[in-house]
């Protein structure tokens, strides 16, 4: 049974807790124990589960079909801890509808977020964030992809990778140089972003990638792709900052899910060391085994105080409408910290397991596969490093 005192710490609000409750009974019956055959089905059945729960529902704002006025942070990493908790594809399934559509939430006009959000939250349209290109992953600002303004439409060329919900997607928010300010040496400025349905002619899905914990990857062409200027997300050239602030809003989530699967893996853990007999004992009367136990249940509270400090005052600075209030610091700190941790903890589980923590389909070895992406994907631990560090000594 999952630690849930952390619900009672002053970040929360009694939505959350009932939430949370909520949501950990639904998983219960949904989740739990679900295996799957094929990648893609599993993953729109997955969607479509998640829109019949209404958990979808908080991966946009209210106007446009969702849950609550504003995406609200502390809602994200509840619902991504607890589904992490349980199924990683769901939680996968789940991020995804938020970060492939955070961008619309964010700089779309009126008419893309009445068009795509609602069909978001209903689990009626898949949505992917296009950003990373082979030459431009941790250096976002390196993409080359160009958006070249042709009359009312512009006309996207080149390559983007790592691609999640890649070839399920039905829509992509691209991220291109449009060239403002000077072309491809004007690293972040001269950006734009655009959405772009997937059947537009010219956006080709040109790999599928097979990574250790399976979910859709792929790598996308743009060829000629033709879009209608209409498709693009705020001003031109301000795709950059579109884009930090989408990842500044999911990555605490992504520390959320990371805590989710250190918490199952204490679980596990708790379990294994109390029924395992050894020498006469069981695992869990070593002083070996209790002091791993502490270690993971310490960075369990560790992580979980820098996700929740981070998801809170990002929605106090909402509340208190404080638009341009920027939580980026705070943010990689407990996305560094919180995939960092999760990887000893998830390890020391395995340890706890001996042998069978490497049995295929176990769910120590699975959460083992799961973690690993976790501290390289949307900021690498580098790149964390890296902002928090820019942030600090532009404070001082
Ligand atoms: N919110 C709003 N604006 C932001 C921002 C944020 N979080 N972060 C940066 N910006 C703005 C800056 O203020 C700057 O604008 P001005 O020139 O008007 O001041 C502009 O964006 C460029 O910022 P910066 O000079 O820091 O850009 P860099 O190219 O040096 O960015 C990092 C470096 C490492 C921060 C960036 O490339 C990054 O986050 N990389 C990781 C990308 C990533 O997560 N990839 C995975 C994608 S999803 S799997």
């Amino acid at each position: 049974m999952a630690d849930k005192t952390y619900l009672d710490w002053p970040f929360f609000e009694d939505s959350h807790r009932a939430l949370a409750r909520g949501l950990d009974d639904w998983a219960a019956t949904h989740l739990a124990g679900r295996t799957h055959d094929e990648l893609d089905s599993a993953c729109r059945a997955l969607v479509a589960d998640l829109a019949g729960g209404g958990w979808l529902g908080y991966c946009v704002p209210a106007a446009y079909g969702g849950r609550l006025k504003n995406i609200d942070s502390r809602s994200l990493c509840i619902l991504r801890e607890t589904l992490a908790r349980y199924e990683g594809l769901a939680d996968f399934c789940f991020a995804m509808q938020g970060l492939g559509s955070g961008a619309i939430s964010i700089a779309g006009s009126e008419e893309l977020k009445r068009r795509y959000l609602p069909k978001v939250a209903a689990g009626e349209a898949i949505a992917a964030f296009a950003i990373s290109e082979p030459d431009a992953g941790s250096d976002a600002a390196a993409m080359t992809t160009s958006a070249r303004l042709e009359g009312s439409h512009y006309v996207l060329d080149g390559e983007k990778t790592w691609i999640s919900n890649g070839g399920i997607a039905d829509f992509y928010c691209v991220f291109a140089r449009s060239g403002e300010e000077g072309g491809e040496k004007s690293g972040a400025k001269g950006i734009s972003a655009f959405v772009v349905d997937a059947d537009t002619p010219g956006l080709e899905v040109a790999k599928r990638i097979d990574v250790i914990a399976p979910h859709p990857l792929a790598t996308i062409l743009f060829n000629g792709c033709r879009v209608s200027a209409s498709q693009r997300l705020g001003e031109p050239g301000a795709g950059f900052k579109i884009a930090m602030q989408t990842l500044d809003i999911f990555r605490a989530s992504v520390a959320a899910a990371a805590l989710g699967f250190a918490r199952r893996a204490l679980d596990e853990a708790l379990a294994r060391s109390t029924t395992r007999k050894m020498f006469g004992r069981t695992l869990a009367d070593f002083q070996l085994t209790q002091a791993a136990l502490a270690d993971m249940a310490t960075g369990i509270d560790t992580s979980a105080l820098l996700t929740y400090r981070a998801a809170w005052l990002r929605d106090e600075g909402l509340r208190k409408d404080k638009r341009g209030a920027r939580t980026t610091s705070e943010t990689a700190m407990a996305k560094m910290v919180a995939t960092e941790t999760a990887q000893q903890i998830i390890d020391r589980a395995v340890q706890i397991f001996g042998g069978l923590g490497v049995v295929s389909g176990q769910p120590v070895e699975k959460l083992y596969r799961e973690i690993r992406a976790l501290r390289i994907y949307e900021g690498a631990t580098e790149v964390q490093k890296l902002i928090i560090a820019r942030e600090i000594l532009h404070r001082h």
